[in-house]
């Protein structure tokens, strides 16, 4: 298996290409016949055949435009599970609020999205949340199986705010929070918010949370910090909307003003607890040149650091400002029971242009650097590429393993942006060019901006993904690439 072709693009109009999850119609047409069926059609009506899954396979990538002006949707992280465990995923996605100025908003999709009325009219919910210096919280997250969502709100203070996903209809704000946790007790001046992760870091069973307070560009009193909160759904039934109290385990290094730019909590060393992963990028390559690096606290994790000894992933040889730290994701890329590690750097170079890649590190880690990297993938040779900018991983095996790798690009193609997929087993080097490309986005519509795994939506034994097109004239859309859709 050789890549994925670019997939088709004419047929997203399509009415009627997605059912609901209960549709009992079952055609059974093969994989292969589908999706060379869809290659090949230009026009007209497409019966889509049901495979099994939560929608029927569509024709093409399934793409949801946002109607408000400046939501930027997908400009931040994604956040996907399946609560009521029906198949169809639900998506929470960060974007950008028009409704509060200036504020930022998450949509909230359960379901198979409806092509026809947009992003709005298929999003179950959009929770706006004012932003007191606009700077803008990028990250969502869930918790216990995604029946609370998680996001960090700023309007006074770092809080982090919970709700009820079976309760958020319409449009909401912040009064709609079951659950507010101060993180920060003084006035927030930072990006706070710009990434989370949920997890269990101390192995107490409870779901725990590390969230990012990145400096403010060029604010010199300002420090940058990682967060650790501790059973945050505990406290938050506990104490409910309450706004005292910090419970901030915090590390904040005085040299690097990007610790944080990525979290991830997972297991790397293979003892079963969720270790701590935080990425440090520096934006300016002559200060802080040799500080890009991923920093991984072996769990069970308390207060960082804890007295250990983290491991580091550096940047080794790369220039100065690749950005390596950029994203992360994690997963067991070649099934050996190791936790891996993928790591963004978006201004890698390649061919003497900063185009962006990524490094994949296989477990258990030692420190390394991207020299040492088991895997490279390289941008397409663009300016500005962008590769490397979110990560995914997903499988393309029925039985769940080796894993893919899927990452957006939003700048190649002069900014019209693609998502590419890898598949595995993945050799030591990888160019990405068209043969690995999976969707392409329009003019300027820089997809590729957050990429996310949705599980195997369309029955068909693939995970597929969700990608955004943030800068899609200011509006935003999410685009869901269903494996079944896509050649290869
Ligand atoms: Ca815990
Ligand atoms: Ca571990
Ligand atoms: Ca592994
Ligand atoms: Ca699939």
């Amino acid at each position: 298996m050789r890549g994925w072709r670019r997939s088709r693009r004419a047929l997203l109009a399509l009415p009627g290409v997605l059912v609901a999850c209960e549709s009992a119609a079952v055609d059974t047409a093969p994989l292969g016949d589908t999706a060379d069926t869809a290659s090949e059609v230009d026009t007209g009506p497409y019966d889509p055949p049901y495979l099994g899954g939560c929608v029927d396979a569509p024709a093409g990538p399934v793409v949801l435009e946002s109607s408000a002006e400046g939501r930027y949707v997908g400009d931040g992280g994604f956040a996907v599970s399946d609560p009521d465990a029906d198949g169809c995923p639900a998506v929470l996605v960060s974007g950008r609020a028009t409704s509060v100025d200036p504020g930022h908003a998450a949509t909230y999709l359960h379901g198979p999205p409806e092509v026809s009325g947009g992003l709005e009219a298929s999003a179950a919910a959009v929770i706006s949340l004012a932003d007191s210096d606009g700077d803008f919280a990028y990250s969502v997250g869930v918790l216990d199986g995604g029946r609370t969502l998680v996001l960090p709100g700023v309007r006074v203070t770092g809080t982090v705010l919970l709700f009820d996903a079976a309760g958020v209809t319409g449009a909401v704000t912040e009064g709609a929070a079951w659950g507010m946790i101060p993180v920060e007790a003084e006035e927030g001046t930072g990006r706070f918010g710009y990434a989370l992760a949920t997890g269990d870091a101390d192995g107490d069973g409870t779901e725990d949370l590390l969230v990012s307070d990145l400096e403010v560009w060029e604010d010199p009193n300002y420090t940058t910090r990682v967060w650790l909160v501790h059973d945050v759904l505990g406290v938050a039934a506990v104490e409910g909307k309450v706004t005292s109290a910090e419970r901030l385990l915090a590390r904040v290094p005085d040299d690097a003003e990007n610790f944080g730019a990525s979290l991830a909590l997972a297991d790397l060393d293979g003892d079963g607890l969720h270790d701590a992963i935080v990425g440090d990028t520096a934006p300016n390559a002559e200060e802080w040149g040799t500080l890009q690096r991923v920093l991984v606290w072996p769990g069970p994790v308390d207060v960082l650091p804890a007295g250990k000894t983290p491991t580091v992933v550096g940047s080794g040889s790369l220039a100065g400002g690749s950005r390596f730290g950029w994203s992360l994701a994690t997963g067991d890329v070649d099934a050996d029971g190791y936790g891996d590690l993928a790591v963004g750097a978006i201004y890698l170079d390649v061919g003497g242009q900063p185009a962006g890649g990524v490094f994949v590190f296989r477990g258990p880690l030692a420190d390394v650097t991207a020299d040492d990297a088991d895997t490279l993938i390289e941008g397409v040779a663009e300016r500005y590429g962008g590769a490397g900018e979110a990560i995914a991983l997903a499988s393309s095996d029925p039985e769940g393993s080796p894993l893919d790798l899927v990452t957006g690009a939003t700048g190649v193609l002069e900014y019209a942006g693609a998502v590419y997929r890898v598949p595995a087993p993945f050799p030591p080097r990888v160019s990405l060019d068209e043969s690995y490309e999976i969707a392409r986005g329009g003019e300027y519509q820089g997809l590729g901006k957050g990429v996310a795994n949705l599980g195997d939506v369309d029955g068909d034994g693939i995970d597929d993904i969700v990608a955004s097109a943030a800068p899609y004239d200011d509006y935003g859309a999410l685009w869901f690439l269903y494996s079944s859709a896509l050649v290869r």
